[in-house]
């Protein structure tokens, strides 16, 4: 367990939050008097088949299951894998080792719509809680913390940081997410536009500050901020407390609980697409997406399944990434988006913890079998630390642990040789454009970037996780259905809008708004 997380008494509040669509509720459906005849129903193109557009398939499934919405939708991923940045390897390259997940790797019991694609798929999850694990916060030079869950360790890390500054941060961050989870009840905003919603739920602090001073200027020691917390927001997003929003900063020390899917996260995601009934085309790059005069389907989709025109399209990757050619009036509302480039290298090692002398440790004190970083030491003139986290997860045979390091610059063989002891097996490198840089901002991409075309990753710069992406879509898909169908995921009204409803919804725990209407 980490001494952030301990867990608090929630803080009330209430809140409304019903943002108002700029569009009337019921519009014409899909009209017949166009300029072309109509071909078959309505089609929905959605680029990208990680947590976003599987998902954004499976809202729109919803629809068509509940009140026989007729549309086609048609997946493009221009790979052959599904869940895009959720992948899995078997160590080795071996299937008879249990698979590791190479990418997104965590998400949290308040996460409700992986928790609950997890039940209703019949996947199988794995509490990461329960995993014993001594954490240690490395400088680059010294080892800050080393904590095993002993009472004394307990006592090193009070007497380090105090008792309030843990209890500060928990209790701003039991706030924030009290506020997150109204995103799954009745109540939930729709969003054009990601200040707004940030707006409403009162996180402007969270957004246009840095973690640094959102968390001091509420009280937090600084030495708690520098050290426990960026070593948080440098293993979730490779990025500095005095650099990434509070937002973000508060997701990173939220991971309470803890879990993945056994056999690989991507399985949501495939789920999620086997449930839709839409047509997925992998290995099938999209390219071009044009424009043209139709009421019906203005969009034309180029790929190497050719050109197809919709109704509508849902981006579902992170567009600077795509390279997708789009109208310039849409790009050009898109601002550049760097990401945090990651080096993520696997290996297998028959050393049962990193090298005690490549971190000064005395011989009886316990080696951390989870190693994060501050950056602490840099801002004291110190080395920087090599890596952004070392961490074990597990055997894989008797003799065999499975490691996972992150870093900025690639590991080299001699580094890995001198920290494992020289029993360094397999390895496996690689690279991810990871995560948004998350500098703290008031403005975020714009949700929809013309009539009948829509960015999911939009949301990544608010918030980058794989569950959010889901929440994204959900917005994404009702905001589509009302302006295109007068209708939402739950039916022919909008889902959440209905007041009558909010008592008995908020009062059954399992709710699961777009899940259960
Ligand atoms: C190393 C690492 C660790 C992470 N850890 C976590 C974690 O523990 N928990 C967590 O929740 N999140 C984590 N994340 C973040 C998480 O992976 C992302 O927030 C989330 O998966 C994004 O999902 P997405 O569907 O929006 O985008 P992606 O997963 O990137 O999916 C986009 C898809 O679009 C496809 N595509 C792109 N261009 C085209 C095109 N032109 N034509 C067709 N298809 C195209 C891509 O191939 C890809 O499959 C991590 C990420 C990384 C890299
Ligand atoms: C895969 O691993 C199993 C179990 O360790 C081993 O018996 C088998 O020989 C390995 N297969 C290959 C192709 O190396
Ligand atoms: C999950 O398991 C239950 C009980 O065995 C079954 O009724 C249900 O159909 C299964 N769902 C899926 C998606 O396989
Ligand atoms: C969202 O609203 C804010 C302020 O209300 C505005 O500054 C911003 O430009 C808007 N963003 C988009 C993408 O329209
Ligand atoms: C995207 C998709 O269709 N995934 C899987 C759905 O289920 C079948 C059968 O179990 C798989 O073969 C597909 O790959």
């Amino acid at each position: 367990m980490r001494p952030a997380l301990l867990v608090l008494s929630l803080v009330s509040s209430s809140f409304a939050l019903q943002l108002p669509f700029k569009v009337p509720f019921f519009q014409s459906t899909f009209s017949s008097e166009d300029d072309e005849p109509v071909r078959g129903p309505p089609r929905i193109a959605v680029i990208g088949a990680g947590a976003g557009g599987s998902s954004a398939a499976f809202w729109i499934s919803k629809a068509q299951q509940r009140f026989g919405l007729d549309v086609q939708v048609d997946v493009y991923e221009k790979t052959s894998h599904i869940g895009g940045r959720s992948l899995t390897v078997y160590p080795h390259h071996n299937n008879s080792y249990e698979p590791v997940e190479l990418g997104a790797s965590i998400f949290i019991k308040a996460n409700k719509n992986l928790w609950r694609a997890v039940q209703e798929f019949n996947l199988t999850l794995r509490d990461l809680s329960q995993e014993d694990n001594n954490l240690g916060v490395w400088d680059g030079e010294e080892l800050l913390i080393n904590y095993g869950g002993s009472w004394w360790d307990t006592l090193k890390v009070v007497y380090r940081y105090g008792v309030m500054s843990p209890r500060r941060v928990d209790s701003l961050v039991s706030s924030m997410l009290k506020q997150y989870s109204t995103l799954y009840t009745v109540d939930s905003p729709k969003w054009e536009n990601i200040t707004d919603l940030a707006q409403s739920f009162g996180w402007m602090d969270l957004v246009e500050n840095t973690g640094a001073d959102y968390f001091t200027s509420n009280g937090v020691s600084p030495k708690y901020v520098y050290e426990m917390i960026e070593a948080a927001t440098r293993v979730n997003y490779g990025q500095n407390i005095d650099s990434i929003h509070a937002l973000e900063a508060a997701c990173s020390v939220s991971a309470t609980g803890a879990s993945q899917v056994e056999g690989g996260n991507w399985q949501m995601f495939d789920r999620f697409l086997n449930h839709s009934g839409a047509n997925v085309y992998t290995d099938t790059k999209v390219t071009r997406i044009s424009q043209k005069q139709s009421k019906s389907r203005p969009w034309t989709v180029q790929s190497g399944k050719g050109s197809i025109d919709y109704k509508a399209v849902i981006l579902a990757a992170p567009f600077h990434q795509s390279d997708i050619e789009i109208p310039e009036t849409l790009a050009s509302q898109i601002p550049e988006q760097p990401y945090v480039h990651l080096h993520v290298t696997l290996l297998t090692t028959t050393s049962p913890s990193i090298n005690r002398e490549y971190l000064s440790l005395p011989p009886n004190e316990k080696v951390p079998s989870m190693l994060l970083t501050s950056y602490d030491g840099v801002r004291q003139g110190r080395k920087a630390p090599e890596f952004n986290s070392i961490s074990y997860h597990g055997k894989i045979s008797e003799e065999e642990w499975i490691v996972k390091i992150f870093s900025e610059v690639p590991v080299e063989d001699n580094w890995l040789n001198s920290v494992f002891s020289g029993k360094v097996g397999w390895v496996h490198r690689t690279e991810f454009d990871a995560y948004p840089k998350l500098p703290p901002s008031s403005t975020f991409p714009p949700v929809k970037l013309d009539h009948g075309f829509y960015y999911v990753n939009a949301f990544e710069p608010f918030i980058s996780t794989m569950e959010t992406e889901t929440v994204a879509s959900r917005n994404v898909v009702d905001l589509l259905l009302n302006e295109e169908f007068g209708s939402s995921i739950c039916g022919q009204r909008i889902s959440g809008s209905t007041k009558g409803d909010v008592a008995t919804a908020a009062a059954d725990k399992d709710f699961v708004l777009g899940w259960d209407c």
